[in-house]
């Protein structure tokens, strides 16, 4: 199953469409990616030099729209950041610094061409992290942009901690960053503590009050960074910030995968990246970080394609969209049967055929009894492959 065939499988998008309400053509949006910098965020997590750049490669041939670095952090995120500029990706890189004129000046040095600096702006962060006012916040970033405007930089300006922010204060700053000549803002979700409502108002109040291309960035500290970014490009924002498994300060943000496939399935919007590599993008950086995902982690956990209810078994063998809403051959993941005291008939006669019995009814019956006398958790599993599912699964079964 490609992308294409699942698009064309309308009755697999079409499902929920009525009552999710999505009637329009969906409206195009960049993925930039930040597991280089915000993902390095996370406790406990520091790439090699030599993994910063395979993970750029792969995100780059993955398809995401930019890639986001941070190269004031150490001597190697400078050498990391130079080299990856340096490589000319189809991703545009982002070099994350601060308002400072100093840090232009290390990206600068990196031969970056496209800057992103933050400022915060919630009065918590100015009084007790910064220690200045509204009014100096304004005018050290119009510093700074100025600067770094004149040595011709593209530039993005974030409003950190801006969910928090009061709103006049929102509408004021970008106004400012507007006449600044800033070529776009990132409205993040710092601390995640918005409903969706809440970051699509958040978005709206900002696209109301200039024309320059949005950002959002969310936080998942209640577990809402995807529902609040859909949010955010429902609000219009123009490109969504995530990282692979999610990772990200304290408990990270959007995850990419659920990004993707979130706009994908839900959205109907077909995006130019390689789908197949998702599972193998979650698990190399399962594999340089040591942080396996959780087992139910969506689409890539090692649950997320595990069937094991009778009933479900027997559904999916007819045909797998009964309880599937990404096929997982798609994203580069497996389905598997699992066979344990929830096994019922023809979960039973779909075993016995694979070992070459032939059973009929009554045998089918009795090896399913039996499989009911298995311990919880004394279960085994088929992992099945495309192959497999060509010669097992029912005919009308593609996926
Ligand atoms: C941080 C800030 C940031 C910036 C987001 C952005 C946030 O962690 O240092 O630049 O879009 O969440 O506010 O990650
Ligand atoms: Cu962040």
């Amino acid at each position: 199953m490609n992308v294409e065939e699942l698009f064309n499988d309308m009755e697999r998008i079409g499902y929920a469409k009525e009552l999710n309400g999505i009637n329009e053509k969906p409206r195009p949006v960049k993925i930039l990616d930040t597991t280089l910098r915000e993902g390095e965020q996370s406790p406990g997590i520091s790439f090699t030099m030599r993994q910063r750049l395979q993970i750029a490669w792969m995100l780059d041939y993955f398809g995401v729209d930019a890639i986001e670095i941070s190269p004031i952090i150490s001597e190697s995120h400078f050498e990391s950041c130079k080299k990856l500029i340096k490589a000319g990706l189809s991703a545009k890189m982002v070099a994350h610094i601060r308002t400072l004129k100093e840090d232009i000046d290390v990206a600068l040095k990196c031969d970056a061409d496209y800057v992103a600096m933050y400022h915060s702006v919630s009065d918590i962060h100015l009084k007790y992290k910064l220690r200045v006012s509204r009014e100096e916040a304004i005018r050290r970033t119009v510093n700074a942009v100025d600067y770094a405007k004149a040595h011709g930089l593209y530039l993005r300006v974030t409003l950190e901690d801006a969910s928090r922010a009061d709103p006049r204060f929102i509408v004021q700053f970008s106004k400012e960053m507007e006449k600044a000549k800033v070529d776009r803002l990132s409205i993040p979700d710092t601390v995640g503590i918005m409903r969706p409502q809440g970051m699509y108002n958040l978005v709206k109040l900002v696209k109301n009050s200039v024309s320059m291309p949005i950002d959002v960035h969310c936080h998942n500290d209640m577990g809402l960074a995807l529902a609040n970014a859909l949010a955010g490009y429902e609000a219009g924002a123009d490109q969504i910030h995530a990282s692979i498994n999610g990772l990200g300060e304290r408990v990270g943000i959007t995850d990419l995968a659920q990004l993707v496939m979130a706009l994908t399935v839900i959205y109907g919007l077909k995006l130019d990246v390689r789908y197949d590599m998702l599972k193998e993008l979650s698990d190399l950086i399962a594999n340089y970080t040591g942080f396996k995902t959780y087992v139910a982690a969506p689409l890539i956990g090692e649950n997320a394609y595990k069937h094991k209810a009778g009933t479900h078994i027997a559904a999916v063998i007819n045909n797998p969209k009964a309880y599937e809403i990404v096929p997982p051959h798609l994203i580069g993941n497996r389905r598997s049967l699992v066979f344990g005291e929830l096994l019922g008939k023809n979960g039973a006669i779909f075993f016995l055929n694979l070992l070459g019995l032939n059973p009929n009814e009554e045998m089918a019956k009795k090896f399913a009894q039996g499989m009911k006398k298995l311990q919880k958790g004394d279960l085994f599993e088929l992992q099945l492959t495309k192959d497999m599912e060509k010669l097992f699964l029912n005919q009308q079964i593609k996926g």
